[in-house]
């Protein structure tokens, strides 16, 4: 790991342009429990992929905006972590810093990160799921009991559809400029670094093979081995909250 820290500080160091990659993981030590975890009691019997869709929506919207009204109080209960803060003090290190998260928490804009691209959307910014019109919401005063509960979704003021979360669902396109953003940011980066994802989920997990296609580093942080296909990726095994400041320690102190 020591030699990996090393390899990949000098290459932070010598950066001009950074796009760090994040997924659920880089939450966790939030308290946010990654898409698999996200499942527990009344949710717990649910394949995520398959409750994350607009087919489960339109069969039992209930169930499903519960599911997530359940996950906004969760994400705006908790704080942002030090791997979310390292990741913003970047900016203060590397000319050019670009975020491409598939989180639809806000924690990387609250530990004071800029500009922040979100391929799946935000569970913040509710929308009306017939006129899409942007619906405010305010997330539910009493703590949604532990296992969760089926919630009706309020109703748009403007044709009473009903409200969905402003995620982006499994068989639903990602946001074009979001997309088209990100893909560019990566096609001009010098270093990607790839936090907390297991890069299962596509077209975003597209993003690392781009960068090493175009000639950047990639450096992944996991808790998990990371398989890796090319020399140009480094893979720093442990939790983000621990490992970014230590990498930034190495890099800029
Ligand atoms: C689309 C919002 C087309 C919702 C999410 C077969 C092959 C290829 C593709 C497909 C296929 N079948 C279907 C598809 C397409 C599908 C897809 O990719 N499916 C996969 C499962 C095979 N993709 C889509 O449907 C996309 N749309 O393709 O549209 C189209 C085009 C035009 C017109 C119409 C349609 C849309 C995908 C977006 C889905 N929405 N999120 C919500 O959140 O509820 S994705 C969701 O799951 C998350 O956002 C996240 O990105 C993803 C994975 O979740 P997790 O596994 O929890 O997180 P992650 O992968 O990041 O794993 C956690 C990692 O963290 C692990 O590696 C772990 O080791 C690590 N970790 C843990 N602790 C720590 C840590 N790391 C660091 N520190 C720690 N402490
Ligand atoms: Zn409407």
């Amino acid at each position: 790991m020591l030699e990996s820290l090393q390899t990949a500080a000098r290459y932070l160091k010598q950066a001009e342009h950074i796009v760090i990659f994040s997924g659920a993981g880089v939450s966790a030590e939030s308290g946010i429990a990654t898409f698999r975890d996200a499942l527990t009691g009344l949710w717990s019997r649910f394949d995520p992929q398959r409750l994350a869709t607009p087919e489960a929506f339109q069969a039992d919207p209930e169930l499903v905006w519960g599911w997530y009204e359940w996950r906004r109080a969760q994400a705006d209960r908790v704080q942002p972590n030090p791997g979310h803060i390292a990741i913003a003090e970047l900016e203060r290190h590397v000319p050019r810093v670009t975020i491409v998260t598939q989180n639809v928490d806000n924690l990387h804009e609250r530990a004071g990160s800029g500009r922040v691209i979100h391929l799946h959307g935000s569970i913040h910014d509710p929308r009306c799921f017939s006129c899409a019109r942007p619906m405010q919401i305010p997330v539910a005063e009493t703590e949604p009991p532990a296992d969760g509960q089926r919630t009706p979704p309020p109703r748009c003021l403007n044709c009473n559809g009903m409200a969905r979360p402003g995620v982006v669902w499994f068989g639903e396109a990602l946001p074009e400029e979001a997309w088209q953003a990100a893909w560019q940011a990566v096609e001009e980066c010098d270093v990607l670094l790839s936090v907390g994802t297991s890069a299962a989920v596509y077209p975003a997990a597209q993003l690392p093979h781009l960068a090493i296609e175009k000639g950047a580093t990639v450096i992944h942080v996991n808790p998990q081995p990371v398989e890796t296909r090319s020399e140009r990726e480094i893979v720093l095994i442990g939790p983000a909250g621990k490992s970014l400041p230590l990498l930034l320690k190495k890099a800029f102190y």
